[in-house]
């Protein structure tokens, strides 16, 4: 059995602390309700700053408490460019992220009593000490370079710092390898820009957005969705690529139920129609483009009938989608997507996409993607960061065109062997609970057990946290100053996040935990401040304004200085590729073994009995961070496996009906899901929402709802050119009884 056995939060001496919480939660809870009864009393309330912390779109929003410190509301700013003052369902319900009463209370530390490994409270004082000498250790026997730190979110920003601080690069988060990468990486392959968070997607001018598998308006990302519907209400064609009808298919002119997998075979037949039909761009792809001549080469082959065959859709409807999209070009986008860590040959889909962005001209171009525009926020004063003698680059060497920390192979470091050059021996592990964002469980148990020492910080008793050494546990970000908000958008702008309320039990802000652990550490130099207040102060009057401003409005715009949004007509333009063009044709690509010009590879198809596994994200929820918050628990409790009727029918499955699930592995979940029975599924997939089957007991509400689609990702296919995770490629069967074996932890 494993050294560090996964520990259900049930510590010692915790029994105090329980029954406080659960009068504060009770008045947590009714404070929110009589809140929004109170609504038109709100002006008596305090209003304070923040940005939002549920999902990664970081909307700013005014926090309403009263003098009691109960936090009411939080409504949208209006003047924020990333919601323009609405908050979608999540973030109104973030509040209930800081009333969860089953939240991390007291730092925790693993101990041995009576032989069983136990958490047992601490101090504050203690536990950092214990997470100090422990780092120090690592540090003198391996190299500060052995702290491996796992994050996401702002938590994890304020402990970049300190392993910076520390002498360690060994840093990934998953929003890279389990989500972003190979868009970032395909993208800045064609167009030398990742394309970053907010997408520059110019939706409410676009006037025809083709989406390939992108969910928007069940993925919430607040402006893209509010911008979509206006531009569907302006009358935009919307083109969706989607083996399900997803809510965005169902708002679509054209729903292409593509065969799951086959993606780059329809871009690649939509080149070819746009290329030989002469629909391109040809003034813009002759100004700005290199390697046309090759593209159209290349693409000769795969003509509609050709893609016809692997994808399922009709060569007809081929031809005039792409006809639709050349009419509105340039105002049409082929939208990037967001979590596109599919198949494997994720960044040369995404390359495919952005050359048919290239090909209608829509880079640069209203109604198409705007460029971009961010401010810097200062530096606050500190001694350089020693170089570390390795760090992720060197973890994740064999993928040529990562461009940050690879999770999956950092935690693959972490597992002794003779060829692992660069051994992690400790995790921190911040804002990220891995066991439910990183596929390929086996692998993560194995690193987990022979590290030599962990540390979580959350907010919650999450799944990760039952794995640790020492939990520490965070304040939510309504308890909390952050790093100021500065994000790419149409015009640069910043947001305050302060705290609205002090913190419940005795959690505490990233900023402080990491501050402390560096004066611990003799790193007192790169934390030069006694609160994090005056860190954002400073910066803000180096940028020309002041924290009182900023308290006062919230979001800050600045006036644009890269120049105008779009190119002009017939601009010299320099793109930051290493041609300076818009590479149709990749050289960089080619001198490092892969395919300058992306081609169709097939991919493994589902056995006779088996359905693919898809999953994604839903309305209320933002992966498994908001399971077990009050208020959006209440929303969505548990997902549901969408099964198409044809199948419910051979199955003999009825509308409701709870089922099991085991992959093509042999791998089962650990609870059981609901059946939902619908022709907006392909017969060939089932698919379920990404977050839910959460197996911490803690968890009051959240604990054995729903089923997890990362248990049922055991087959893992890695993008050879960035490192992501491809996770599409898993199929389940359907079992109507309880198998007999469980696999909870
Ligand atoms: P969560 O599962 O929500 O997301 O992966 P994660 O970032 O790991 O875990 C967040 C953790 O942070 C929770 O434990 C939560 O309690 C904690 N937390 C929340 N707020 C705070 C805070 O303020 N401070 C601290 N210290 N902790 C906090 C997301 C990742 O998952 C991403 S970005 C994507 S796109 C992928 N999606 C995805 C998928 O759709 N399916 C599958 N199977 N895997 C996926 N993995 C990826
Ligand atoms: Fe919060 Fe919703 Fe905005 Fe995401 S889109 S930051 S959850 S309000």
């Amino acid at each position: 059995t494993s050294r560090r056995k996964f520990i259900k939060i049930s510590a010692l001496g915790f029994g105090g602390a329980a029954v406080a919480a659960t009068s504060l939660e009770t008045i947590g809870l009714n404070s929110y309700l009589e809140g929004l009864a109170l609504e038109n009393s709100l002006e008596k309330l305090k209003q304070t700053a923040t940005y939002c912390e549920v999902c990664f779109w970081k909307c700013a929003g005014w926090v309403h408490s009263d003098r009691e410190g109960n936090i009411h509301k939080i409504i949208g700013n209006n003047i924020d460019p990333h919601c323009n003052g609405r908050l979608c369902p999540r973030g109104t319900g973030g509040v209930g992220m800081y009333s969860d009463n089953d939240r991390l209370k007291k730092p925790l530390v693993r101990k041995l009593i009576d032989g069983e490994e136990t958490f047992v409270e601490t101090s504050w004082e203690e536990a950092l000490t214990l997470i100090a000498s422990k780092m120090k250790a690592i540090k003198e026997e391996y190299g500060a370079e052995s702290m491996g730190l796992l994050k996401h979110g702002a938590p994890g920003s304020h402990f970049e710092h300190l392993f910076k601080a520390f002498g360690s690069d060994s840093i990934a988060e998953p929003a890279y390898a389990q989500c972003r990468g190979p868009r970032e990486t395909g993208f800045a392959l064609t167009f030398g820009s990742w394309v970053g968070s907010p997408e520059p997607t110019d939706i409410r001018d676009t006037k025809c957005l083709v989406l390939i598998g992108s969910h928007i308006g069940e993925n919430m990302h607040n402006t893209q969705v509010q911008e979509m519907s206006d531009a569907i209400d302006q009358g935009a064609t919307i083109i969706t690529v989607d083996p399900r009808l997803s809510t965005a298919a169902s708002k679509s002119q054209h729903w292409l139920a593509i065969k799951p997998s086959t993606d780059i075979a329809l871009l690649l037949a939509w080149m070819n129609v746009l290329i030989n039909e002469n629909l391109y761009d040809k003034a813009y792809v002759d100004k700005y483009g290199l390697g046309f001549e090759q593209l159209k080469a290349h693409v000769q082959e795969y003509t509609p009938e050709w893609a016809y065959g692997i994808t399922t859709i009709k060569p007809e409807e081929i031809r005039k989608t792409a006809r639709i999209m050349a009419a509105a070009a340039p105002a049409t986008i082929i939208h990037p997507g967001r979590h596109v860590t599919w198949y494997g040959d994720d960044t040369q889909r995404a390359r495919a996409m952005a050359i048919l962005n290239g090909l209608l001209g829509s880079w640069g171009r209203r109604g198409g993607f705007y460029f971009k525009e961010s401010i810097s926020v200062p530096k606050f004063p500190h001694p350089p960061y020693p170089t570390p003698k390795w760090g992720w680059e060197d973890i994740g060497e064999k993928y040529p065109f990562a461009e940050m920390g690879i999770t999956n192979e950092l935690i693959r470091a972490s597992i002794p062997s003779e060829e692992n050059e660069h051994p992690i021996k400790a995790w921190m592990v911040a804002g990220t609970n891995l066991n439910n964002s990183i596929p390929n469980k086996k692998l993560l148990e194995e690193a987990i057990d022979a590290l030599e020492f962990m540390v979580v910080v959350d907010t919650m008793p999450m799944e990760i946290t039952g794995y640790a050494d020492v939990v520490l546990p965070e304040c939510t970000y309504l308890e909390r100053y952050d790093g100021i908000r500065s994000a790419t958008n149409r015009e640069p702008s910043i947001a305050l996040r302060m705290p609205a309320v002090p913190p419940r039990f005795d959690s505490k802000p990233a900023w402080w935990i990491a501050k402390q652990l560096g004066e611990k550490l003799g790193l007192h130099d790169y934390f030069n401040y006694d609160d994090y207040k005056e860190v954002i102060a400073w910066q803000l009057k180096e940028m020309g304004t002041s924290l009182e401003e900023l308290e006062k409005i919230g979001v800050k715009k600045f006036k644009r200085k890269s120049g105008p949004m779009y190119l002009e007509d017939g601009q010299n333009y320099e793109f930051l590729t290493d041609s300076g063009k818009i590479e149709f044709y990749s050289a960089a690509l080619e001198r490092k073994g892969f395919d300058p010009m992306p081609k169709f590879t097939q991919h493994p198809e589902p056995q006779p009995g088996y359905y693919r596994l898809n999953y994604g994200r839903s309305p209320m929820h933002t992966f498994s961070r908001t399971v077990n918050s009050p208020n959006l628990n209440d929303l969505k409790s548990e997902n549901d496996l969408w099964v198409n009727p044809k199948v419910a029918r051979i199955l003999n499955l009825k509308k409701g009906q709870y089922v099991w699930l085991e992959n093509q592995d042999g791998v089962q979940s650990s609870f059981p899901i609901r059946v939902r029975v619908t022709e907006r599924i392909r017969w060939d997939s089932v698919y379920m929402v990404h977050g839910f089957g959460h197996n911490n007991k803690k968890l009051g509400r959240a604990h054995g709802k729903g089923a997890s689609d990362t248990q049922l990702i055991s087959q893992v296919a890695i993008d050879p050119i960035m490192g992501g995770t491809g996770m599409r490629g898993n199929f389940v069967k359907i079992l109507t009884e309880n198998p007999t074996k469980t696999l909870e932890v």
